[in-house]
């Protein structure tokens, strides 16, 4: 007969902490369902919530009804939409990673779970499981195996004594590698210039429409939306019909002279979000153009936006090619098509570029998320 299945919420002030009560109390085979913050008052320490099943695969189960139960954590954060765009109140907390059904749970469920085969692995094992999968994310195998080795001359069995905690290890290191852009300016009462360049198709309209929408609907700021692209016939239908629906304000500019212009009309807009025609690395023109727009708009933050489905030789022709219109900030699309980041770690690792946000999938305003170096590192190791 099978055994019932417990579920139990952890609470602790780490999530390392966390792991190891529930390893304590539900064994190897327990599955991580949901991780959450928590936070006593408007400036009490704020505590890792680990809701933990004692068995495999019971996520499925019982996801719609934890995400049912999910509730606002009682702090600052009240009167905010909750989602996938706000940053953690504390980088160690894998929390709001995703919105409530927490896509990122399930796969800790499947992947940071511990060996069910035995408490004590042998560290050559251990390390051999966690090597394929660095391999299997992707990532550089000169990179995967000086982690490794780096791993095992560290010595300590304690980080080496099961995959789960080698996992956690090194999702630590990878998180200090990476780097995440600060969260947008909500604060400031200034008008704050966002600009959005890159190549064709690299999801510039979409990305913007997907934060114009955020701003506007759930945070109820006032939008303009400037568009300088007019290559293409119909490019800009998209960003019109949301304009229409979403209440913004939306300029074409036809040529360059008509910049200021629209920018004048844009004048009482907490946020204008500037769209711009995409650039191939080689057309020198069209990106010295771009950059006469960009001296006029005298952007708060230009926004690179690559697909992530780029190799590591395209990524950097790209980032040298937009290296003149100075951006600030990298957003990476088409993770839903990519799967991850891990072949593009050495460009996340060597970019002076922060990554603002990341993309996955075209629903606007939900498949756009927040970066931090948390998730970053997550989908460098393809965990999340
Ligand atoms: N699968 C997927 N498609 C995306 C994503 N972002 C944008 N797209 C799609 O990619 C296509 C080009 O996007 P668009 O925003 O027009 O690119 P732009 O030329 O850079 O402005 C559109 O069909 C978008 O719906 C994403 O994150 N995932
Ligand atoms: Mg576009």
């Amino acid at each position: 007969m099978n055994k019932p299945i417990r579920i139990k919420t952890f609470r602790s002030k780490t999530l390392q902490e966390a792991f190891q009560k529930i390893r304590a109390e539900f064994g190897p085979d327990a599955s991580i369902l949901e991780t959450k913050t928590s936070r006593s008052g408007l400036f009490g320490r704020s505590r890792i919530e680990v809701t933990a099943s004692s068995q495999t695969n019971a996520f499925e189960l019982d996801a719609a009804e934890s995400a049912q139960n999910d509730t606002l954590a009682p702090s600052e954060d009240q009167g905010r939409p909750q989602s996938r765009w706000e940053s953690e109140p504390e980088i160690e907390a894998i929390d709001r990673i995703h919105d409530a059904t927490s896509v990122e749970a399930e796969f800790a469920s499947s992947r940071l779970t511990p060996e069910a085969s035995s408490e004590f692995a042998a560290p050559e094992r251990v390390l051999g499981q966690v090597h394929q999968e660095l391999l299997h994310a992707g990532i550089d195998p000169g990179i995967v195996g000086q982690w490794i080795d780096a791993a095992r001359a560290l010595g300590n069995p304690a980080v080496m004594k099961d995959v789960w905690t080698l996992r956690s290890e090194l999702m630590g290191w990878i998180r200090d590698m990476v780097h995440a852009a600060p969260p947008l300016n909500l604060d400031d009462s200034r008008q704050q210039v966002l600009a959005f360049v890159g190549p064709p198709g690299a999801g510039k309209s979409t990305t913007l429409a997907k934060i114009a929408a955020y701003l506007s609907m759930e945070l109820g700021f006032s939008v303009g939306v400037l568009t300088t692209d007019n290559k293409r016939l119909g490019s800009n239908f998209l960003l019109h019909n949301y304009a229409d629906i979403l209440g913004w304000k939306f300029e074409v500019a036809e040529t360059e002279e008509q910049v200021p212009n629209c920018m004048f009309h844009l004048s009482g807009c907490r946020f204008v979000l500037l769209d711009t025609g995409g650039c191939s690395p080689d057309e020198e023109e069209s990106i010295e153009q771009l950059g006469q727009i960009l001296a006029m708009v005298k952007p708060n933050e230009t926004h690179l936006v690559l697909s992530s489905t780029c190799n590591v030789r395209t990524f950097l022709r790209y980032e040298q090619a937009f290296e003149p219109l100075t951006p600030n900030r990298l957003v990476l699309t088409r993770l839903d098509e990519s799967g991850g980041l891990g072949p593009l770690f050495s460009c996340l690792q060597s970019s002076g570029l922060p990554v603002s946000f990341l993309a996955d999938g075209q629903k606007i305003p939900a498949d756009l998320i927040q970066a931090t170096e948390l998730r970053l590192a997550q989908r460098v190791m393809d965990i999340a």
